[in-house]
């Protein structure tokens, strides 16, 4: 592996910051391209990650290809990264195929089984021997599954050019700007600094602590405010109370010993200190009767 120093590790992340969304690899579900042709480059679109779908699983009874092609000299690398296809021993059932050329006339690619079905995805990486590759998938009537997601690099063979170029310790020469992002192009690692992981984990452990620390502190404030609560819901729950005992209107207020038969001007005037123990009792009557008040 690299040795790298300081001041190229912050070029480099400085470097990986500021780079273009476009230059990054481009995401392909395969089942949204059926019969469609998809063209890199090799120079500014030079890697793509394809799945045979964005749902979790592929669709029964499909058939679909989807062919890949690039400008000379550059060829394909291609590299599994996940494999989820019915498996059946001579996968019949459902199944990838990956030909070495633009059409199923053509040879599958070497090295790969000429049906690709499982969930062992293929180890290593394999490449293509002309500029043109077509994926054919074939599910049947039963049974779906994950599908699969392949990383595709362009490369050219050496002698690499200058910056522009990475040599890959198998000798390929892929996009130098495939270096360090996280991405397995060159199919032996060899594009992957040995620093990334130790950054990532340091940047993952630093996000983790800084995210419990945070839930810490909200918990902790919570408990608090929550250990406040009672002492708050009392005193607003008095003052509920007197404000409905002391804004209920004066007329309404009568004994209920009062007669009520007999007629306004006969009705004799309930003594002071007697009204006001009247007042209280018809209060307590009807708070009793509102179930969000007690007394
Ligand atoms: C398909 O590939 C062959 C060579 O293998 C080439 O001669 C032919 O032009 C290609 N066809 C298309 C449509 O690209
Ligand atoms: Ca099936
Ligand atoms: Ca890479």
């Amino acid at each position: 592996m690299k040795k790298f120093d300081l001041r190229n590790i912050i070029l480099m992340m400085v470097f990986y910051m500021t780079l273009p969304r476009a230059l990054k690899a481009k995401k392909y579900a395969m089942d949204e391209k059926c019969g469609k042709t998809i063209t890199m480059d090799g120079k500014i679109f030079h890697s793509a990650n394809i799945q045979q779908t964005f749902r979790n699983n592929y669709a029964l009874n499909t058939r679909c290809r989807v062919l890949f092609e690039t400008m000379e000299p550059y060829r394909f690398i291609i590299v599994f990264k996940r494999l989820d296809i019915e498996f059946e021993p001579l996968c019949d059932d459902d199944n990838l195929q990956i030909f070495d050329g633009n059409s199923t006339s053509h040879p599958t690619i070497k090295g790969l089984p000429s049906r690709i079905c499982g969930q062992e995805r293929p180890p290593g990486s394999y490449v293509s021997t002309s500029s043109q590759i077509m994926m054919a998938f074939h599910s049947d009537f039963y049974d779906v599954r994950d599908g699969f997601e392949i990383t595709l690099t362009t490369f050219r063979e050496p002698p690499c050019e200058g910056e522009e170029e990475f040599r890959c310790r198998n000798g390929r020469c892929i996009s130098a700007l495939l270096q360090c992002d996280g991405t397995n192009n060159c199919g032996d690692y060899s594009d992957e600094c040995q620093w990334t992981a130790g950054v990532l984990v340091g940047i993952l452990g630093g996000v983790l602590f800084l995210t419990i620390a945070g839930i810490v502190a909200v918990r902790f404030g919570r408990k608090k405010r929550l250990l406040k609560m009672p002492r708050k819901l009392k005193k607003d729950k008095t003052r509920e109370m007197t404000l409905e005992i002391f804004s209920t209107p004066e007329e309404d207020v009568k004994c209920e010993h009062q007669p009520t038969t007999s007629s306004k001007r006969s009705q004799a005037p309930v003594p002071e200190v007697h009204q006001s123990h009247c007042h209280l009792y018809k209060i307590g009557e009807e708070t009793r009767d509102k179930t969000h008040i007690k007394i």
